[in-house]
């Protein structure tokens, strides 16, 4: 019998930070010293992938362990229902003290606010960077300062309060969500030149309809409260479109350097009163972002920018050092794999699985052979993606986009047929040419289409029942 004490959990997650700026996910335009230090003290997850690339989504199924179907949180505007069993549950149940800060973004009021916390404090909706306002259980309270600093502060000074009993953490931060308005200590960081994404002057050709449908470019589609100063008026489109990146990225990477800091502030507490050891620290976003690739900002898409969730994790006593995978692995996996750290029986609802024995075992075997995606906001007013759903195995992505009959206002109402995607990974990493009618590929697309089917019928998805986004819940 083990006598090891039960671990604390730090969980740490952001809203949007893409793996590519992220020091030790090889980012060619910035360092995140705090972040590679969890990473390089454990395990470095390069396919963890979101089963919906939407923040209250992808939070839903973090917490719960379920696909959006099972949830029930599918888009911004569906907010999870408190009579769900979450990790946060299973484990006030077994003993933890249990809190979280930061943006909750699943709802509010009787049936939404947080449930299983002996404390919360949670951001109303997206919540503001400077001076924010918090929802708690004795209502409204406000805070001066930014809000990375002040979500961190008050995690430390409830982690200072613990005792013997173990405790869970989520540390869950508004940045660097859009608008990306930095702290004032940042403002000189960025200033060189920063290097472009090899797809920035991605034309979409070889792609469907929904790439070149999308409003998501840089060039034409980032807003004045976006980029707060406007461009040269001398400047061409190219240019242009060079000056717009440039500014998105000074701050989107300043708000970053806010939230390293923050990673620094906490592992530096938990080695302080000695329980670094003992402590299972996550750092994760809830899905990744673009960050020029294919001229985009935002998300959404099953592409991998989007798809791949930056995730690593560290706990001394169990987790061997200096680890990378590239197993699959999902957002629905993380619920159980604290569980299982905790010792604590996994409600036999959740639908993902422990990665514990993948990053503890000599001989680690995969946990899937296939990750299952699905995106339901058709078409919101914002960004124009469509609604896709899709299969991705270690070297191929195969994407059905179910516009079929649907209104499509603005382009007058017209309904599509549907589209396929297929991707070749290997051959083509930056996604650039679908193969889906290519004859060198029917058999992988057969084979992968039957899979499809499959998988959505064995997680229990009834397909695609027409989703919309309402009008204003686009984020
Ligand atoms: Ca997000």
């Amino acid at each position: 019998m083990s006598t090891r004490r039960r671990p604390n959990f730090v969980f740490v997650l952001t809203d949007d930070h893409a793996s590519n700026a992220i020091g030790c996910y090889g980012s060619a335009v910035n360092a995140t010293p705090g972040i590679d230090a969890i990473a390089a003290a454990g395990v470095r997850f390069d396919r963890a992938l979101v089963e919906n690339a939407l923040c209250t989504p992808s939070r839903a199924a973090i917490l719960t362990g379920t696909y959006s179907h099972t949830s029930s949180v599918t888009t911004l505007a569906t907010h999870l229902t408190n009579d769900h069993e979450t990790f946060i549950t299973s484990l006030k149940a077994a003993g933890y003290r249990t809190a979280m800060f930061g943006k909750w973004h699943l709802g509010h009021g009787d049936r939404h606010d947080p449930v299983g916390f002996d404390h919360w404090e949670v951001l109303p909706d997206q919540g503001e960077y400077f001076d924010p306002e918090f929802y708690t259980a004795d209502g409204p309270v406000r805070h001066e300062g930014y809000v990375t600093d002040v979500i961190t502060e008050r995690a430390l000074a409830w982690m200072a309060d613990q005792g013997d009993e173990p405790y869970c953490v989520l540390v869950w931060h508004k940045a660097p969500h859009r608008p990306w308005e930095p702290h004032p200590r940042h403002a000189n960081l960025f200033t060189d030149p920063i290097p472009l994404p090899p797809t920035f002057y991605d034309d979409y050709d070889g792609r469907g309809t929904p790439a070149h449908h999308a409003t998501m470019r840089i060039a034409d589609y980032l807003t004045d409260v976006d980029l707060k100063e406007d461009p040269p008026a001398e400047l061409g489109y190219d240019e242009r479109a060079r000056w717009k990146y440039q500014r998105y990225m000074q701050d989107y990477l300043r708000c970053v350097a806010a939230v390293d800091e923050s990673v620094h502030a906490l592992t530096d507490a938990v080695r302080d009163r000695g329980h670094a050891d003992d402590t299972v620290t996550i750092y994760a976003s809830d899905q990744g972002f673009y960050l020029g690739e294919h001229g985009w900002f935002d998300k959404r898409f099953m592409y991998e920018e989007s798809l791949r969730m930056p995730l690593v994790l560290s706990y001394p006593a169990r987790v061997p050092a200096g680890q990378q995978t590239a197993m699959l692995t999902s957002n629905v996996d993380i619920a159980q794999t604290i569980l299982e750290f905790a010792g604590v029986d996994a409600p036999p609802g959740m639908q993902g699985a422990s990665l514990v024995p993948m990053i503890t075992s000599p001989d680690p075997e995969p946990v899937r052979d296939a990750h299952y995606y699905r995106f339901y906001e058709h078409d919101d007013h914002m960004h124009h993606v469509w609604a896709h759903y899709g299969i991705r195995t270690d070297r191929y992505k195969l994407i059905y986009y179910y516009a079929d009959g649907m209104g499509l206002p603005n382009t007058g109402n017209m309904s599509y047929p549907p589209e396929w995607e297929l991707f070749d990974l290997e051959n083509d990493p930056h996604e650039l040419r679908s193969v889906h009618l290519d004859r060198a590929y029917a058999d992988i697309r057969d084979e992968l289409t039957l899979r499809l089917w499959d998988l959505q019928h064995e997680l229990g998805d009834t397909a695609h029942p027409r989703q919309t986004a309402p009008e204003g819940r686009t984020r």
